[in-house]
């Protein structure tokens, strides 16, 4: 089973719709193994956000990032890194698609809901991040035979 990052933004929390998007990720049938609240800073954000460092709209990211704490979760589940992506929708929330999550919940290519890991690699980069080995719990999941095939594990 893959396991992949997702941020529920600061907007998420003022919002009051941690409980909503987190039960879309539950009712899919992804497992929750961990899970934090996060005040995050600049010198994280740097880090997670390499890749727009240089982009004019990285000040604002950034300040929207630490406007309030992060709510951080670990999903585990069969191919759940493409999954869980797919279910944010795409980055700029007004062209997300209806049923997606920022095609459901937001307006805006910054204001958008979630962060979602991009790739495989990216997750496991991402997870050692924002989590430690403690961090994560093992626990039985009898409903696993009427998630998931003999083969999709
Ligand atoms: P992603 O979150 O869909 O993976 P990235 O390109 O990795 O998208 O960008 C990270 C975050 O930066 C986005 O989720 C969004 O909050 C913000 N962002 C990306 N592009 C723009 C933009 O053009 N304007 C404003 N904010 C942006
Ligand atoms: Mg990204």
């Amino acid at each position: 089973m893959e396991r992949t990052l997702v941020i529920l933004k600061p907007g998420t929390l003022q919002r009051g719709l941690v409980g909503e998007v987190i039960s879309r990720f539950e009712k899919r049938g992804l497992k929750l193994v961990a899970m934090k609240m996060k005040q995050l800073d600049p010198e994280i954000l740097s880090v997670h956000y390499a890749h727009l460092l240089d982009r004019p709209f990285y000040p604002w990211l950034r300040d929207a990032m630490m406007a309030a704490p992060v709510i951080l979760c670990c999903w585990e589940g069969f191919e759940a890194v493409k999954v869980v992506r797919e279910m944010a929708g795409a980055t700029n929330a007004r062209k997300a698609a209806p049923g997606t999550i920022r095609g459901d919940y937001a307006l805006s290519a910054q204001e958008n809901i979630v962060h979602t890991s991009d790739s495989l690699e990216n997750a496991e980069i991402e997870l050692a991040r924002f989590f430690s080995p403690e961090d994560y719990c093992e626990y039985p999941s009898p409903l696993n035979q009427y998630l998931y095939a003999p083969d999709e594990k």
